[in-house]
């Protein structure tokens, strides 16, 4: 569980600015935020890319949905507009291999994304 750093921040190994956490998933603020709201979402279980998912973590990939939903309630963005990002293997920018989603929002989000 604890091989990458958001394995040591679910196990509470290492320390992280936590906003919400439950059985199944832990959401706390990116160390280097792109919005004036930046929060990850992961599950506590360590599924290193999108695709390693499987139909077994269906309920799983609905409770992080679910929580960026309630972050962003919490954070006060879900009215003006948020965007949830998830970035699968390095050529779409990921460069830590647990799975997380981004929670932006608080400021003007262009599209498409670079
Ligand atoms: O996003 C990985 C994100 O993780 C990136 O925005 C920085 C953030 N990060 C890296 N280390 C930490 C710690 N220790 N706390 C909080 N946020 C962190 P990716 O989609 O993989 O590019």
């Amino acid at each position: 569980m604890s091989d990458t750093i958001f394995g040591k921040i679910a196990s509470g190994e290492m320390s992280a600015d936590i906003v919400y956490q439950d059985d199944d998933v832990v959401a706390f603020r990116d160390i280097s935020p792109q919005a004036p709201t930046h929060v990850l979402v992961i599950p506590r279980k360590p599924i290193p890319t999108l695709n390693d998912a499987t139909p077994a973590d269906a309920e799983l990939l609905g409770k992080l949905l679910l929580a960026a939903a309630k972050v962003a309630e919490a954070e006060g963005i879900a009215e003006g507009g948020y965007r949830t990002v998830i970035n699968c293997n390095a050529g779409a920018g990921q460069t830590v291999f647990h799975l997380h989603l981004h929670v932006l929002g608080g400021r003007p989000l262009q599209w498409p994304p670079g």
